[in-house]
């Protein structure tokens, strides 16, 4: 089974997608996310221009030895662009051995070991009020774990606050020149107590809490955070300060019991090693997509399962569902599972991408289509034209550009 075509697919559909397609000389097709937002021609570039030459010919089945090849043989190790880039073969090569042999991913390997992958949603609002309500509709919906953000007062905007009435929400997808949004720490740390308190007031203790800080606070602002919210029993909180910087964890542990999460920006093993062998945080949040794929992603949580850490993959609405359905494979089969990240799609991504993943009472179930199960409709994705799209900019009151 060789490798006959590799095609890069750049698609549109409310958000900006990046999807590898392999196809063998047996007539099977594998598929693979590629994304990388914001920054997604820089993957096209570095698959097209480099990767898919190499890759005609070879032995599909030989997944491990196609990830070593790519990896060391380009001697540039790591980084966002080249384990994006690795990924999406990754993904496209277990898509193809799944679909070869007839059996969905998560059964080559190893087998499930849960009957469906926890997911928490995005709840959020521009006051109290509206969180609350946004709240009610997921618990609603069956939802056991809600991350909830909401605007700060006295701030003009706030990231990821925006509902669309769809019940998801997404980041704004703005055009090439980033929005700017301002950020105040001190306001938004006297805030977020009463946010959770509201919410637990209102809602009770019995589902899981997440919040996301988005890399903003110094580690003592982090300590801080952590014990305030410590009396409404947090799942987590999630990117409290910037993750390279990781001695900073140590002063954030000595001072919280809330569980820290972190992991959506980075790429290898690498970066992982010291917070999760000094225990350091609870929930380590790679995606299969910009972590190298299952192969590499399976390693780091394997390594976490030694320390007791658990995972909790990124699954934001820029990764797209080819992206989703291989970490519900993931997640099915490995023994340290800790929650899954479903933001959802917009619904044009549906037209593009046909899913056999659906929510159930809480948790996702992968389906038992051979391959990751997921097709794309290729006439639909060449509706949906490539757009430059940017996450904001964040700067403190004084303009000064500030970490997020
Ligand atoms: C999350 C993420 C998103 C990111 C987005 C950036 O936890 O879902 O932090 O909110 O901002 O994925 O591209
Ligand atoms: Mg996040």
């Amino acid at each position: 089974m060789r490798i006959d075509s590799a095609e890069v697919i750049v698609t549109s559909p409310g958000r900006n997608y990046v999807t590898l397609k392999l196809t063998t000389d047996t007539g099977v097709t594998g598929l693979g996310d590629a994304t990388l937002n914001g920054r997604e021609l820089a993957v096209v570039s570095y698959l097209r221009d480099h990767v898919c030459p190499q890759l005609i010919g070879k032995d599909a089945s030989r997944i491990t030895d196609i990830w070593e090849y790519l990896y060391k043989g380009a001697y540039w190790r790591r980084g966002p662009v080249t384990m994006t880039a690795i990924a999406g073969v990754d993904c496209a090569l277990w898509d193809i051995l799944g679909k070869a042999t007839g059996r969905p991913v998560h059964e080559l390997l190893g087998g499930a070991v849960r009957d469906g992958v926890l997911v928490y949603g995005h709840a959020n609002g521009q006051t109290i009020d509206d969180v609350l309500a946004d709240v009610g509709r997921y618990l609603e919906a069956g939802y056991r774990a809600i991350r909830v953000q909401a605007s700060v007062p006295g701030l003009d905007s706030t990231y990821g606050i925006h509902h669309d009435g769809t019940g998801h929400t997404y980041e704004p997808a703005d055009a090439r020149y980033p929005t700017e949004n301002v950020w105040d720490s001190a306001a938004y740390l006297r805030f977020a107590p009463e946010l959770m308190a509201a919410v637990r007031a209102e809602h009770g203790y019995d589902f899981h809490l997440l919040h996301d800080v988005h890399h903003r606070l110094t580690p003592r602002e982090a300590a801080r955070l952590g014990k305030s919210l410590e009396p409404f029993d947090m799942f987590w909180i999630e990117d409290a300060t910037p993750a390279e910087d990781q001695t900073a964890f140590e002063l954030i542990r000595a001072h919280t019991v809330t569980p820290l999460a972190v992991g959506e920006v980075f790429n290898s093993i690498w970066d992982c090693r010291h917070l999760i062998s000094n225990r350091l945080v609870d929930y380590i949040r790679c995606s299969v997509s910009h972590t190298g794929g299952i192969t590499h992603l399976r390693k780091i949580f394997d390594l976490a399962a030694l320390y007791g850490v658990r995972t909790g993959s990124h699954g934001a609405g820029d990764l797209s569902p080819v992206s989703f359905a291989a970490a519900l494979q993931l997640d099915l089969a490995v023994p340290n599972f800790g929650i899954q990240e479903y933001m959802g799609h917009l619904s044009p991504a549906e037209e593009v991408f046909k899913t056999a993943y659906r929510f159930e009472d809480g948790y996702m179930k992968p389906g038992d289509r051979p391959g990751l199960g997921v097709e794309i409709d290729e006439e639909a994705a060449a509706r949906y034209a490539y757009e430059p799209k940017s996450l904001p900019v964040n700067r403190l009151r004084d303009g000064t550009i500030h970490d997020w």
